[in-house]
């Protein structure tokens, strides 16, 4: 039985939750972080010294970072067409997947700090300017690399779509001047077919509001 510790409001436990969910393994999940059950208790740093969430224990693997328990999961239970074992197939997916965590996602949290996690009378709208003015060219190059799809790979859905899709609910609700990119808005709806993806990675997050 995996363990997932963290709250469902968490982008990266989102992540965690609709790829264990997509590969249809036995887990439960603990409510951690902002709100719940601390993260800075000695047994909690024990398992993540970042104190963050998540955390995924899966018997004697224990782990922290998102991105790393994706590709542990992939690896451990995702076979075929999910997690390739071809290294020249999986590769150019991996890039797109560690670029989706850290940089695209890192673009749209910029936003979502801004118009959820900021107080109305503590937000400059000139972050607001150049965080958009960041987040819109990724945007286009994730448009331009999906295309047509329906996946990041083609034909096969694999944990690079999850790395890249996780974030979209976030992209796609919160307050700000989106490009028009019908290729992401595309992908956005055919993710939405997914029934792992509408339950994980569609979640409100009017609990987050004015939290900073
Ligand atoms: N790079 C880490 C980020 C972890 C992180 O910053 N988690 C946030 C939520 S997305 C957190 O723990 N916030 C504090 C809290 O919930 O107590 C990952 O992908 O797992």
């Amino acid at each position: 039985m995996i363990t997932i510790y963290g709250r469902e409001s968490s982008s990266s436990v989102q992540l965690v939750m609709w790829a264990v969910n997509e590969l249809g393994l036995a887990h439960e999940r603990l409510d951690y972080g902002h709100g719940h059950a601390s993260t800075k208790t000695g047994e909690y740093l024990a398992m993540n010294p970042m104190g963050r969430v998540p955390v995924l224990v899966d018997g004697p693997v224990c782990m922290f970072e998102s991105a790393a328990i994706l590709r542990y999961l992939g690896a451990a239970y995702g076979g075929g067409a999910f997690w390739p074992s071809d290294p020249a197939v999986r590769g150019p997916l991996d890039t797109w997947a560690e670029w989706a965590k850290n940089t695209f996602t890192e673009a749209v949290l910029e936003i979502f700090v801004y118009d959820v996690r900021l107080p109305p009378d503590s937000r400059d709208p000139s972050i607001l300017e150049r965080a958009a003015r960041r987040l819109e060219p990724l945007a286009r190059m994730l448009a331009d690399r999906i295309g047509g799809g329906p996946w990041i790979a083609g034909e096969a859905f694999t944990f690079a779509d999850i790395a890249c899709g996780h974030i979209l609910h976030r992209y796609f609700t919160l307050d700000w001047d989106r490009p028009d990119l019908p290729a992401l808005f595309d992908y956005y709806q055919r993710l939405q077919g997914r029934p792992a993806y509408r339950r994980h990675a569609m979640i409100s997050y009017e609990s987050l509001r004015g939290s900073y």
